[in-house]
């Protein structure tokens, strides 16, 4: 009975460090803006180390009038178009790869144009852990 008493204290200690999200990004990067327009893309890998799955539900950035998690489909016409994505579940141990024509963060009224090596700063949030701030490289399509 004892042992058991142990163990339940442990666990109320051990628990909350368990359901930390373990998220990290990692080569974060921008398009520059095309002059004359005023959307932009981003893109980055994310991962998920942690021991449960997280869920990405939006963006927030200064850089832009808004923006949005894009994910590229082809529609009844076998054409691609974005649409915007409001939930994306990255399981336990898995990573997403956001890439040009692919899932993308989507910045709409850019207020600067986005300019090969500067950088561009935003956030992302989840349902289930904390935000992320992510500073992404503008870069060269590669
Ligand atoms: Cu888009």
């Amino acid at each position: 009975m004892k042992r058991l008493q142990q163990l339940a204290l442990a666990a109320c200690f051990v628990l909350p460090l368990s359901v930390w999200a373990d998220v990290t990004v990692s080569d974060a990067w921008v398009k520059p803006t095309i002059p004359g327009t005023e959307n932009g893309a981003g893109y980055f890998v994310i991962r998920n180390d942690g021991a449960q799955a997280v869920t990405l539900s939006g963006v927030s950035s200064d850089a832009s009038r808004a923006s949005e998690v894009h994910q590229h489909v082809m529609n009844d016409e076998g054409m691609m178009r974005m649409r915007r994505v409001p939930e994306l579940t990255i399981n336990a141990d898995e990573q997403v790869v956001f890439q040009p024509g692919s899932y993308h963060i989507m910045f709409f009224g850019v207020k600067n144009p986005f300019r090969v090596g500067e950088s561009v700063a935003f956030q992302l949030q989840f349902t289930d852990a904390d935000a992320l701030d992510v500073v992404a490289e503008v870069r060269s399509l590669k």
